[in-house]
Formats: C-alpha cells, structure tokens, sequence
C-alpha cells in the first residue's frame, strides 16, 4: 500500500467499513502485525506513525487546532527486516474530539442495539460489569463510612440508629448515582441499586444487633461496678436485718442505674434480666440468712420452753393423783413435787428439792414442813429462805420465758412484715419488679398466705406469751390447793389440772405452728449456689 486509506469511516451514525480497503487487506499474505496510536486529538499521532518509516508523506497531519484525521486509517507496509510480515499501521481519530466522540458514542450504540457486534458487545458487558460494580463498591463504603462517624463512641438509641441508617442510605444513593449517571443500561443499572438497597436494608438488623450487644455489654459492666460498690460481699449480710439490709442495697443500687445515660437500647431489657436473676438471687439469699438467724434463735430458746410445758403437764398430772384422803404429811410430798416441777419450770430445778419447795412456800407464805410433820427437811427449808429470795427468781425466770416467746413472736412478726412491706411502700418500678420475681420465685404465688399464717402465729406466740405468767399464779394456786386438798372439793382440783393441761397443750400447739412456719421459709429456693 503505497499511501494510507481510510479504513474506517463514519456515515451519519454508521461506522463504516470500507469494503475496497477490507479487500485489499484480506489479499495480503503471511503475518500482520499491527501499530496503533490512539490518544487525544493534535498530540501528533500521525506524525509519530509516519516517521516510523522516515516518510513524510504517511498520514495527513494536521497543522490547525482542528482535528484532523477522521475514522481510523490504514496503511500496510512490508516489515523491514521479517520479509513473511505486513505492518499494519492504524492512525485513529482524537479520542477526546467531541464530534468524534459523540459519533463514536452513536455508532456503538447503534451497533450494540442492533446486535452488530459480538465483540462490542461483549466488552459493553463487561465494561457494565466493571462500572456498576465500582459503582456498588463506592456507594457501600460510603454508607459504611458514614454510619461509623455517626455511632464512634456511642451508643445510640435504637430510633437514632434508624435515622442514622437511612441517612447513610441516603448518601450511599448518591454515590451510587454520582457513579451511574451516565450509564447506558438502565435497567441493570436499577438491579444493581436494589441489590445494594437489600444489602444496605439487611444491614439494619446487623447494625441494631452489633449496637444492642455493644449496649448489652456495657449495661453488665455498669451493673458489676454497681454491684461491687453498694452490695459488697454476701458476708456481710447475716442476722435479723439481712434481708432488709439486702432490699435497701438493692433500692440504691436500682436508683444509681436508672440514672445512667448513654446505656444505649439494651439499658432496660439487659437490668430486667439481671433483677430476675442477679437480684432475686442476691433478695433470696439475704432472706435465707435472715430465717436462718430466726430458726437460730428459736432453736435455743425452744428447749426451755418445751421443758416448761413439760412441767406443766406433770403437775397437772400429780394434781390428778393426789388423793382427796391424803395426809397432811403426804398433801406436803405431793406439793412438794408439784413445787419441783414447777421449779423446773422456771429454770431453778438445779437447786435442792427442798429448796425449790422452800422457795415456792416463801412464795405463798406457807410453812409445809411442819404441817405435813416431815421436821427433818423443815429447818433446811427455813435456813434456805432466810439466805436467799428465791421468790424473786422464780418471777424473774417465768419473765424470761415469756421474753423468749415475745421475742419469738417479734421475728415471725418481722419476717413477715418484711415480704409484706413491698405491697405498702412505693419504691421505683425496678424494685417492685425485683420483689415481685423474688416473691414468686420463693413463694410461687402464695406470698399473702404466708404472710398471713406467719402473722396469726406471731399474734398467738405472743398471745401465750401473755399467759405464761399466769400460768405461774396458776400453778402457785395449784400448790395451794393441794395444800389445804382437805379442805378443797375435788372437783375444783381436777379443774385446776385441766386449766394447767390446756395451757400446756396451747402452748405446745403453738410451737408446732412455730416449727411449721420457720420449715415452710426454710424450704424456699435457695438462691445462689
Ligand atoms: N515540533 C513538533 N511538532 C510536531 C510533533 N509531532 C507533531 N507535530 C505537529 O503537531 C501538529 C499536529 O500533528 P498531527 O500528527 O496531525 O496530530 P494528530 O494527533 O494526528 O491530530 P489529529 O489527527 O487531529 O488527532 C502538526 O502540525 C505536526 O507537524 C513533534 O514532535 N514536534
Ligand atoms: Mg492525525
């Protein structure tokens, strides 16, 4: 080819072939190597292309600042040195010329729509592939970037994350479309975006789940912190108070967290959890403590108490025996026993028997030695109750029983006024809800029952109580009648022994219930093991 022809050339917004040079071409044998200058338009492509050949007279170049060569130019020349090869030189139009472009862009996109070109096709596919993807990428990174400046060392409310999702949807949206603009294929341009949309949309779950778990862990930490500071060790929650003390902790504790801010979402549903377990155990294990100091105490004081009872019932029992044609002499025995157990009632039993009978007698201002002639125990009787006053300690031992059973009656009292307390006063919906959970973890529901039965127990310990001293003057009236038994009807000794019985067996009934209330509390769930 002597001179460079147009290979290629544009008609209105064809690109057309020209068939005379593709002929020409398709004759030449051998290997074609081909040398094409693409690039802006009067950047001297087609000098550069001529002057491989030191030939001056190639490709027409252009001496204005219009754009000079058109299409694409062909100029096939024998290789210097390999004589089996043909060079192909291609000069092309200015890639930025915008004529040329716009012809360009025409002419592809007529050749694509009518399915002319396999290759222009391909590379169009490839090249949507390659720009919705980039576009995808940016707009993802945008929205990633944006919903991480807006939650950095926060923890933001679960509608402010909303907001902060869409509005680096938003943003995301408009990279993508920075991106796509100008893109051709509108339609894989808009699956594109709904993929990126579901993917931003899917990603609210995960970002809401990331922030509550962030919340989540916070809000436990808080807890602990609070926890170490107004709970402290479970030592230090024993006796009487435990529980109560434990309740006023918790209260301050409930009171320190709700004024927390910056908790995020998980603040509330993260604290319920905890009260149900965490405090409830921390309530049931303070309860178990407290009713653990009441059956302490209980169980030293009961021993005497029943031993109490226990005389009671002898006495009654000799009051039975006692025979309306008793000597005098035997009358004093007998009292004398009585007299004993009512000794041993009060604590005293360790004295000498005839002490204790000296004692009593002192009591009643009656000599029942020397009635009943039994002269050789009479002087120690007078002997002892010169030394001492022991009237003043039988009154003082049958007060103590008394102590114990009020002070019985005053626990079971407490306890139940502590699980009650909570429907009285108002503390902050937290405490209530702890309360509630710990009630019906322990108690299953029947907290009001307990409550009551503990309550009437408490009433009638402290009723018997009442009566314990008059249970003294009884069994005192008991030996004074036995004293004078010649004198009394036995009906009203038998009487005597019957009123003594009963109260024996009251006070005993009561302690049942006692036993029963104190097991029912210790049967409670025990709380943290
Ligand atoms: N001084 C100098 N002038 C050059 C050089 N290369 C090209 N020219 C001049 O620059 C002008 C444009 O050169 P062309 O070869 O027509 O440029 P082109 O890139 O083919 O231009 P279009 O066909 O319009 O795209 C001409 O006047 C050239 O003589 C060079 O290396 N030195
Ligand atoms: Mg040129």
């Amino acid at each position: 080819m002597d001179v460079p022809q147009q290979l290629v050339k544009f008609t209105s917004d064809r690109l057309v072939i020209d068939e005379e040079v593709a002929k020409y071409l398709s004759t030449l044998t051998g290997v074609a190597e081909v040398i094409s200058v693409v690039g802006k338009h009067r950047t001297g492509k087609s000098y550069l292309l001529s002057r491989f050949f030191g030939d001056r007279n190639g490709f027409k170049v252009g001496h204005s600042y219009k754009a000079c060569t058109k299409g694409i130019w062909v100029w096939a020349r024998p290789h210097p040195s390999r004589p089996d090869t043909n060079l192909l030189l291609l000069d092309t139009e200015g890639a930025d010329d915008f004529d040329g472009i716009v012809n360009l862009a025409r002419s592809y996109v007529r050749m694509l729509n009518n399915n002319e070109s396999v290759c222009l096709r391909e590379a169009a596919k490839d090249m949507t592939e390659t720009q919705l993807n980039h576009a995808f990428r940016e707009a993802w990174d945008e929205f990633q970037s944006c919903v991480q400046k807006a939650i950095i060392n926060k923890l933001p409310m679960e509608t402010e994350l909303k907001d902060i999702h869409s509005q680096a949807q938003q943003c995301a949206m408009k990279t993508y479309e920075k991106y796509t603009r100008f893109f051709i294929d509108i339609q894989k341009t808009l699956d594109k975006k709904s993929e990126l949309l579901v993917l931003i949309e899917n990603n609210r779950e995960v970002l809401l789940k990331m922030n509550y778990e962030k919340s989540e862990l916070k809000c436990r930490k808080e807890f602990d912190i609070l926890k170490k500071k107004h709970i402290g060790p479970l030592t230090d929650y024993t006796g009487k108070e435990a529980f109560e003390k434990m309740r006023s902790r918790i209260k301050q504790l409930i009171d320190e967290y709700e004024k927390l801010t910056g908790m995020g979402p998980a603040k509330d549903k993260t604290f319920a959890k905890l009260c149900e377990t965490e405090l409830v155990n921390l309530l049931t294990v303070s309860f178990q403590a407290t009713i653990n100091f009441i059956e302490q105490q209980y169980a030293e004081r009961k021993a005497k108490i029943q031993d109490f009872v226990g005389n009671l019932k002898n006495i009654a029992d000799i009051m039975d025996k006692l025979q309306m044609d008793s000597t005098i002499a035997n009358v004093a025995g007998s009292s004398a026993a009585v007299v004993g157990s009512v000794l041993t009632i009060t604590g005293l039993a360790l004295l000498p028997f005839t002490f204790g009978a000296s004692a009593i007698l002192t009591g009643v201002g009656v000599g029942v030695g020397v009635a009943g002639g039994v002269t050789t125990v009479t002087a120690d009787i007078c002997r002892f109750v010169k030394n001492k006053n022991l009237n003043s300690d039988v009154k003082e031992t049958h007060e103590k029983i008394m102590e114990d059973l009020n002070y019985i009656a005053e626990l079971l009292q407490y306890v139940c006024n502590q699980l009650s307390q909570q429907k009285e006063v108002v503390d902050s919906n937290w405490m209530n809800h702890v309360f509630r959970l710990f009630a019906f973890g322990n108690f299953v529901g029947v907290l009001d029952d307990i409550v009551g039965v503990g309550i009437r127990v408490a009433a009638n310990v402290a009723r018997v109580a009442g009566i314990v001293l008059a249970a003294l003057a009884l069994v005192l009236d008991a030996y004074a009648i036995i004293k004078k038994s010649i004198e009394i009807h036995k009906g009203c000794k038998t009487e005597r022994a019957k009123q003594i019985r009963e109260l024996a067996q009251s006070i005993e009934k009561e302690l049942t219930k006692v036993d029963d209330f104190i097991a029912q509390m210790r049967k409670q769930k025990k709380g943290i093991q």
